[in-house]
């Protein structure tokens, strides 16, 4: 065996092996104590796999590999999502047809993932851009047209005129437009829903029994953001038309001075009196160009404009203006907020700068506030006061009392709102699975039949943004007879959002070549839902709640025999450069390609494990990398010069400190591993190691035998093997053991050996006891001396003098002789 670790060579060969072995191949049908784990598949954008990725990825495996030498059946599959909008900026960018480009980062990346070393099946691989995907995808929207949860309807977009283009959310930056920078503008559009509202209660109740990061589950919970309240109900004044506002302040009621409109109610127009219209419309266009962050920002200042309306105050009589201010947002409650300036700070700032009037109605228990002292809303709980019979009241029960009584009179009622919004699917793109709907003039929208599927996305069309959607300029497409009049009709030229594909690509993974079926139900019902999930932090409120979404959808249509998708999820950490987040736009990414040509696979999966704990990730440096290197060849060298071939391996006998570190490690990695401490799984390793180097330099005959060490060695190849999977094939075979060490059993623990028994050792020095020391029993000489030594009071009778002999008697007594 050679010196030198050959680490390409021994990489590709395991690679092969395992390729031409078919060791990753796993057969669904026939499997037993099934584990389904699964990372977020990768997202073929125009960037090649990063850092980032090969964070998620390697760790993963490291993970999947442990559990398959417990003994699971472990179904670990890799695709792409490969529809997109960074694919087709790619593709506009470099004027290659998106086709094309993702193809060839389909391939680029398919590369690097096998580098990776990982258990993927390949068999299972899909593409979300490809018809034999995306035709279930359109048979999802369908599915979910048919039962009402799929819907068209108007609503604001993110506009950007000179592009001529919808933009997503996070495409616009303070308002203006990403790429070109002009303004964005808000637009109101035809547009496709998916009702997720109709499972929020579902969605928050399924929240409880996840095994999820905590930070995720309120993350959910708070874009859910269920609120409870009351809505009370104003008439207007001269129109006797009613509305509606939401509160979760009643007992703040006496409060109101003022009502405020969100600009873009659709009443605005009505009420509105000729005097003030010329104001209210300009002050509705100049809302259009902000977007909700900006709207509901605290520290922006306050702006609106009186509408010339009156509301009737429900228990007061009195008349109230009505305003419009962008503080309030069309899509939340009823769009209307009555107005509190004592009690609400965005309310008391409004009315400070447009000198409208504060009317206090709690106040602090004991305490009295005097409005035209006060430099802040007074927010808290407290007794009601000016609120005629209410007064005295606490405002908990003040608030239960107003709302009785306004039911009582039906003027209001208890009730709850959601922060959460139907999801919006549709794009004005190109690169997307189209929507498989016919818009007949006489038949309205017309779904395709679902045996026609897919609705196939034509090549040839101009896919750069022009204003509308691309694919409505391929006249080829767009145009097709009505299938239910057979009249002129057209195709909806707009494609779905990709997490829509993103929804359900864990049912499809189960059977990716299925025809007739989106997945194959009873193998689903059997391998789902997903044992362990492992992804980015990033998906918290997109991926992970649509495919929640869609799993508790397909549920209440009997499609599936569960609600959720991910039973255990772990996000991994952020690496980052410098302090930033990698990633291609900042051009800060580092590749793993060189990494690994020049250390190996192995080395680098360790190395991104030790460099933190896994959820926490950590700032990229390359510079401990070479320790990890050091380290695997410590392993490879001390298995290549001390393993003796002709040794029966055995555990008995062994020292008794020497089993209990090897217990103790196969204990600790065993828990480690299970729980992704990567990081303290490798230390664990790496003390094993120092142990049996330290063992090997012990005087031959104080060395364990032989047969001891060859023990070691195979107990720690196995343990080490998940992480540096070819490294452990490569002494599998050293050991003399035949492939692949990952049909092997992974080691257990033995409890006795942990637990030490501890012996008090006398230390005297020149013939007076100076001193005692506790010790693990059988310790051995040379670590018994170095206590001795390292002890502080030793130390003191030793300082400038000589140590001229050092006697053990085992078990009892060092002595001493200094001069
Ligand atoms: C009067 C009031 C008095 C309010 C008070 C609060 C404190 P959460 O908890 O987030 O649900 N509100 C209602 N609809 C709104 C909209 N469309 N845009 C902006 N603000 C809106 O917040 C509920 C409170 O937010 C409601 O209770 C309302 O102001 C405001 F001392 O009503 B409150
Ligand atoms: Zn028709």
């Amino acid at each position: 065996m050679s010196d030198q670790y050959a680490h390409q060579e021994v990489e590709a060969k395991w690679r092969q092996y395992w390729r031409e072995a078919g060791s990753h191949r796993i057969d669904l049908k026939q499997s037993e104590q099934r584990l389904y784990a699964l990372v977020m598949f990768s997202y073929p954008s125009g960037d090649r796999l990063h850092i980032g990725h090969w964070y998620n990825y390697g760790p993963a495996d490291t993970w999947a590999r442990f559990k398959k030498m417990q003994g699971y059946s472990v179904f670990e599959p890799m695709g792409f999502d490969s529809f997109g909008l960074p694919a087709e900026n790619y593709a506009v960018q470099h004027g290659i047809h998106p086709a094309r480009s993702t193809r060839e980062n389909i391939d680029y990346i398919t590369q690097q993932l096998d580098h990776i070393g990982a258990m993927y099946d390949w068999d299972y691989a899909l593409e979300t851009s490809a018809p034999e995907y995306y035709r279930w995808t359109q048979w999802l929207f369908l599915t979910l047209y048919e039962h009402g949860y799929a819907y068209q309807a108007e609503a604001p977009v993110n506009w950007c005129d000179s592009c001529g283009t919808v933009l997503a959310n996070e495409q616009v930056i303070d308002g203006h437009c990403e790429r070109c920078e002009s303004p964005v503008q808000r637009k109101e559009m035809k547009q496709w829903f998916f009702r997720i509202t109709a499972f929020t209660e579902e969605l928050l109740a399924g929240l409880d029994n996840l095994d999820w990061p905590e930070k995720t589950r309120k993350l959910q919970t708070n874009w859910i953001g269920r609120s409870e309240g009351t809505n009370i109900s104003f008439e207007i004044g001269g129109s006797g038309d009613k509305v509606e506002v939401f509160t979760t302040r009643p007992d703040t009621l006496y409060g109101v001075t003022y009502v405020v409109f969100a600009p873009e109610h659709p009443l605005v127009e009505k009420i509105a009196s000729d005097g003030q219209w010329a104001d209210v419309q300009e002050y509705i266009n100049l809302t259009r160009t902000r977007n909700e962050i900006e709207r509901t920002s605290t520290d922006r200042e306050k702006s609106g404009v009186f509408t010339g309306a009156y509301v009737i105050h429900p228990l007061t009589g009195e008349e109230l203006p009505i305003w419009i201010a962008d503080y309030v947002l069309s899509s939340y409650g009823t769009g209307i907020v009555m107005a509190v300036p004592a009690h609400d700070q965005r309310d008391f700032e409004f009315a400070r700068k447009f000198e409208l009037p504060l009317r206090v109605v709690i106040t602090p228990p004991e305490e009295n506030l005097d409005p035209s002292l006060m430099e802040e809303a007074f927010t808290g709980e407290g007794v009601m006061v000016n609120s005629a019979e209410f007064n005295g009241l606490p405002s908990s029960e003040g608030s239960r009392l107003v709302t009785e009584h306004l039911a009582g009179a039906d003027k209001g009622d208890a009730a709850v709102t959601y922060r959460l919004r139907d999801w919006l699917i549709s794009r004005q793109r190109y690169w997307g699975a189209p929507i498989p709907i016919i818009h007949c003039e006489q038949c309205g929208p017309v779904p395709v039949s679902k045996e026609e599927l897919p609705v196939r996305l034509p090549e040839d069309v101009d896919f750069r943004p022009r204003g509308k959607s691309p694919l409505a300029t391929n006249a080829e497409f767009m145009q097709i007879p009505c299938p239910q009049c057979g009249g002129p009709a057209r195709r909806d030229p707009d494609t779905m959002d990709t997490f829509v594909c993103s929804s359900w690509y864990f049912l499809r993974f189960i059977s990716p070549r299925l025809e007739d079926e989106p997945w194959d139900p009873e193998l689903v019902s059997r391998w789902l839902p997903v044992d362990q999930y492992i992804g980015g932090a990033e998906h918290a409120t997109m991926h992970l709640l649509y495919a929640r979404f869609i799993t508790h959808a397909l549920n209440s249509l009997g499609l599936l025999d569960f609600k959720e998708p991910f039973t255990r999820l772990v996000h991994q950490g952020v690496i980052t450069r410098n302090g930033d987040k990698m990633s291609k736009s900042r051009g800060n990414a580092v590749s793993p390609d060189e990494f690994i040509a020049r250390y190996g696979t192995d080395v680098f999966r360790m190395y991104m494990m030790f460099m933190g704990d896994y959820r926490e990730g950590g700032d990229w440096s390359d510079k401990g990398i070479t320790g990890i290197e050091r380290f695997r060849n410590r392993v490879w060298r001390a298995v290549g010069d001390w393993y003796q071939a002709d040794v029966e391996p055995t555990e008995t006998d062994m020292p008794v400190e020497t089993r209990r570190i090897l217990h103790y490690t196969i204990q600790q990695v065993t828990g480690d591993l299970e729980d992704f401490h990567f990081n303290t799984a490798i230390s664990r390793l790496m003390e094993l190691v120092n142990e049996i180097y330290r063992l090997k330099q012990l005087p031959e005959a104080e060395q364990p035998a032989p047969a001891n060490i060859n023990y070691l060695f195979r107990i720690l190849t196995r343990l080490i093997a998940p992480f540096a999977p070819h490294l452990g094939e490569e002494l599998w075979a050293v050991l003399g053991e035949e492939p692949s060490l990952f049909t092997q059993s992974w080691p257990t623990f033995d409890e006795k050996a942990l637990a030490v028994q501890v012996q008090t050792i006398v230390i005297q020095i020149n013939g007076k006891v100076r001193d005692t020391i506790e010790v693990p029993a059988g310790i051995d000489r040379q670590q018994l001396e170095g206590l001795v030594l390292e002890r502080e009071r030793v130390k003191h009778y030793l300082a400038g003098k000589d140590l001229k002999k050092l006697i053990i008697v085992p078990g009892k007594l060092v002595s001493l002789v200094v001069k």
